[in-house]
């Protein structure tokens, strides 16, 4: 009875499964490279309730986990501490046991614990890749996580194909293309749907969960947004870029570089959702750790400390599965190709839309391998051509992160300037040859305009 009492005095260290006790968490895993990797039965590795399961069950058999151990905590843990607590406690207050007492502990549920009670219960984590949670079992995880249950988290290994069954497309794959389902080709170059945002989606519409977008890019941010996920009252869910050495063609050593330069890429920017924050997007969002946070690309250098624009195409070069989209140029062969910042000025993911790139009568037209990019490779300056996609690619990143942006309340006068630039050009009081003559001085006189006003 003491220990009982004491126990529920505070909140008691559990380091691992005790005997005959219950397990401080559980694992719904919908089948996948995390189950290959993480268990081989019959030599399962995992020391608490672990279960596998077809995509589309993965997140609703993860959640009747975690409402289960509900009621054990509830009838296990809680009710015999607040029973021992207020016995020993008897001769001090009088009243031991109230009709409220007996009806709070024969109906205890998470809606009548305390704070801490809420933070002593079992964890249960969903865990897929993006083709379990992001395409076929999405339903169950966004039904899962507008529940905002106190002991269900969520984490998605966003390796932007199915790796486990060989690289098929998924929602989240890139546009590049290039594997199953997802062709690179003469007719058709990858695909024109945009990525779907997974962990953003959960930011909207689904109630008041804690959402990250997180990597080994930055291990420090990845481990304390999981802690305050964990702490959080509600459910919690995690998309984590994860590199597929033998999908992507990278190195079994390059995890975290590549989750860095696709971070860094605006590939796939890192962000933290707090509901805690306030009622107002702007308030939740975190967007640090991203560079050059309100610009469209992040400015970095060179050795010869001269500055660029980072776009996906510098990421794309250091990954194998890209290849098809890159053609190694001379840097004499360089004035007959468009430079890769001028042809982004000219381009709207609403041109994309319609479909205008493929016009070449629109100023949004996009020459197959007629753009180039310069790139610092083991330091040496490198030319690259690159396909159309590789542009429009570059296009639907750039109005991603603008969302992004633009929900944490960050003003980019990149885009600002840009969409001033095409409003004048589209209606005729700047021609079209201007643009592709002299886009960047073009964009500047806008960026001016903006800053000085
Ligand atoms: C409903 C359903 N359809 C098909 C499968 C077969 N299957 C097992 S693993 C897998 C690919 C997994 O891809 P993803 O979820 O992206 O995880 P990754 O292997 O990339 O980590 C497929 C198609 C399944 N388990 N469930």
């Amino acid at each position: 009875m003491n220990q009982d009492a004491y126990n529920h005095k505070s909140l008691q260290s559990n380091d691992g499964q005790a005997a005959n006790g219950m397990s401080v968490m559980a694992m719904g895993a919908s089948t996948g490279c995390n189950t290959v990797y993480g268990s081989t039965p019959p030599s399962n590795p995992h020391p608490y309730p672990w279960m596998n399961s077809l995509f589309q069950d993965g997140s609703t058999v993860s959640w009747l986990l975690g409402e289960s151990l509900i009621l054990q905590h509830a009838r296990r843990s809680v009710a015999p501490e607040r029973l021992c607590n207020s016995l020993l406690e008897a001769p001090e207050t009088g009243d031991v046991f109230t009709e409220q007492t007996h009806w709070d502990l024969t109906r205890l549920n998470d809606t009548l614990m305390t704070e801490q009670e809420i933070r002593e219960l079992p964890k249960v984590w969903i865990v897929g890749g993006d083709g379990a949670l992001g395409d076929i079992g999405f339903q169950n995880l966004s039904k899962v996580i507008l529940q905002n249950r106190p002991n269900v988290n969520g984490i998605m290994l966003d390796t932007q194909v199915y790796s486990n069954t060989g690289g098929q497309n998924s929602d989240s794959s890139t546009m590049l293309g290039g594997y199953d389902m997802n062709q690179f080709g003469r007719q058709s170059q990858g695909k024109l749907i945009e990525k779907k945002n997974v962990a953003e989606i959960f930011t909207s519409g689904h109630g008041s969960p804690f959402i990250a977008q997180v990597s080994m890019a930055n291990s420090a941010r990845l481990y304390k947004s999981m802690l305050d996920g964990l702490e959080y009252r509600g459910t919690s869910f995690f998309q984590c870029y994860t590199t597929c050495q033998p999908e992507h063609g990278v190195g079994d050593n390059m995890s975290a570089e590549q989750a860095k330069l696709v971070r860094d890429c605006r590939g796939m920017p890192e962000f933290v959702f707090d509901p805690q924050a306030g009622e107002l997007s702007q308030e939740c969002f975190d967007l640090k750790g991203n560079p050059s946070i309100k610009r469209d690309w992040w400015e970095a250098s060179y050795s010869d400390k001269t500055k660029y624009n980072y776009t996906v195409a510098h990421w794309a070069i250091t990954e194998a599965r890209f290849r098809k989209h890159l053609k190694l140029i001379k840097e004499e062969e360089v004035p007959e190709f468009i430079h890769m910042d001028d042809i982004l000025v000219s381009i709207s993911q609403d041109d994309i839309v319609n479909r205008r790139i493929f016009d070449i009568n629109h100023r949004s037209y996009v020459p197959d391998f007629g753009v180039y990019f310069k790139a610092e490779v083991d330091g040496k300056f490198r030319y690259y051509s690159v396909s159309r996609q590789m542009v429009l690619f570059a296009v639907e990143r750039r109005k991603a992160w603008r969302m992004l942006q633009s929900k944490a309340g960050i003003e980019n006068l990149d885009y600002a300037a840009q969409r001033a630039l095409l409003k004048k050009v589209d209606s005729g009081e700047i021609a079209a040859e201007d643009l592709r003559s002299k886009p960047a001085q073009l964009l500047q006189a806008e960026l001016d305009a903006i800053s000085g006003s």
